[in-house]
């Protein structure tokens, strides 16, 4: 197996984290989204849709999709479970990363590409009423969360699961280009906070 990757991307920064999880340390190419590698012909021969993470197979195929890679790990390495035991179990988790992913990561990825100068010359128009509007919904989704973790110690319940690593890495990401900042009087947020970002994985 080999990852296609990009240290500083968050998507990638996922599927890193989950193998950490899970002890696995897969070889990997890096790839420099930022000037355009991700858009080669060569690479949408990889991966038609762009971007990373892309995970090449033993049978030299190919899978892209960080949730799909994950769930691929998952199959093949089943401890420690991140995706869910059971029916019930494996629902709830989709439910809090598709939650997780729709309404915070794709909220700080368009602030990040209306709002922020190193997407400048990546998208075609910068809206930055459109960032703004993100920077407010992302306000609002993080009082949610907040809300949402009082008196559970993960997102998705009493363990860590890919949720975390979902809201991780869109926190961190988002502070990185300074849409999102944590609020101090969010106590049940910089608790989890505190707990997910100091597990080794997170140093992935
Ligand atoms: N939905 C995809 C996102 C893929 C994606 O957009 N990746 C970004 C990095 S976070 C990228 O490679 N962007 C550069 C490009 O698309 O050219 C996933 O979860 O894997």
């Amino acid at each position: 197996m080999k990852l296609y990757d990009f240290t500083r991307a968050p998507s990638p920064r996922r599927v890193r984290i989950f193998a950490a999880e899970k002890g696995l340390s897969i070889p990997s190419e890096q790839v420099d989204i930022l000037s355009g590698k991700a858009r080669t012909p060569e690479f949408l021969a990889i991966n038609p849709a762009g971007g990373l993470p892309v995970l090449q197979l033993d049978d030299a195929s190919y899978l892209a999709e960080s949730d799909a890679i994950a769930l691929y790990l998952e199959r093949l390495h089943p401890e420690p479970n991140l995706l869910g035991r059971d029916a019930k179990e494996q629902a709830t988790i989709l439910m809090w990363e598709r939650r997780t992913e729709l309404n915070l990561y794709v909220r700080v990825l368009h602030a990040f590409q209306h709002g922020h100068p190193l997407s400048a010359a990546r998208v075609k128009k910068q809206i930055k009423e459109y960032a703004e509007f993100q920077r407010d919904a992302i306000v609002e989704q993080l009082a949610w969360m907040n809300e949402q973790l009082k008196g559970r110690l993960f997102v998705a319940g009493p363990r860590f699961t890919i949720a975390d690593i979902t809201a991780l890495v869109t926190i961190d990401f988002g502070r990185l280009v300074e849409a999102l900042k944590l609020d101090p009087s969010h106590k049940e947020l910089a608790r989890w906070y505190e707990a997910v970002s100091h597990r080794p994985s997170a140093a992935a």
